[in-house]
């Protein structure tokens, strides 16, 4: 049985991995306006990955026969401008993900939750991954993105995912 405090930060982790899910579909949509394919795939797979972030959640709460609260997600951001501009903001967006989690795992060593302390390691992993992928993407946009032909040669790697 889950503790009702970490149950209720779960439940709010759950709510921004689909909230995540909604900003990238909408930086997919974005590239799609612009005619960047490959950067349009390579954010919806990211909304894909977030949706399954989230129903892990999801089905860890009912593994510890916890109680599911879904909250309602916000719309998301959609001041976009440029290829730049958006991994900025993706990664500035990756960085308050992962000190959520990090609060997740502050609050199950509080509550000497060792289940969820556990659990919550692989999304530890996962943030890290992320953060450095899209830091990769935003040093080379920054070297070469002024070059369309290379911004060409970008969204065709990216479309690769
Ligand atoms: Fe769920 O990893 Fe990004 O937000």
């Amino acid at each position: 049985m889950l503790n009702n405090k970490v149950e209720e930060i779960l439940n709010a982790q759950i709510n921004k991995e689909f909230y995540s899910a909604y900003l990238y579909i909408a930086m997919s949509a974005y590239f799609d306006e612009c005619g960047l394919k490959g950067f349009a795939h390579w954010t919806k797979v990211q909304a894909q990955e977030e949706i399954e972030h989230g129903i892990t959640l999801f089905d860890y709460i009912i593994e510890r026969d916890g109680n599911i609260n879904l909250t309602p997600i916000e719309a998301p951001e959609r001041d976009f401008h440029n290829p730049l501009q958006v991994f900025e903001m993706i990664l500035s967006h990756e960085k308050k993900v992962t000190d959520s989690i990090e609060n997740v795992a502050n609050m199950s060593e509080t509550e000497c939750d060792r289940a969820t302390r556990e659990f919550i390691d692989k999304y530890i992993k996962e943030q890290v991954e992320e953060e450095s992928q899209v830091l990769d993407i935003i040093k080379t946009i920054k070297m070469f993105g002024n070059d369309n032909s290379i911004l060409y040669h970008i969204d065709k790697e990216l479309s690769k995912r």
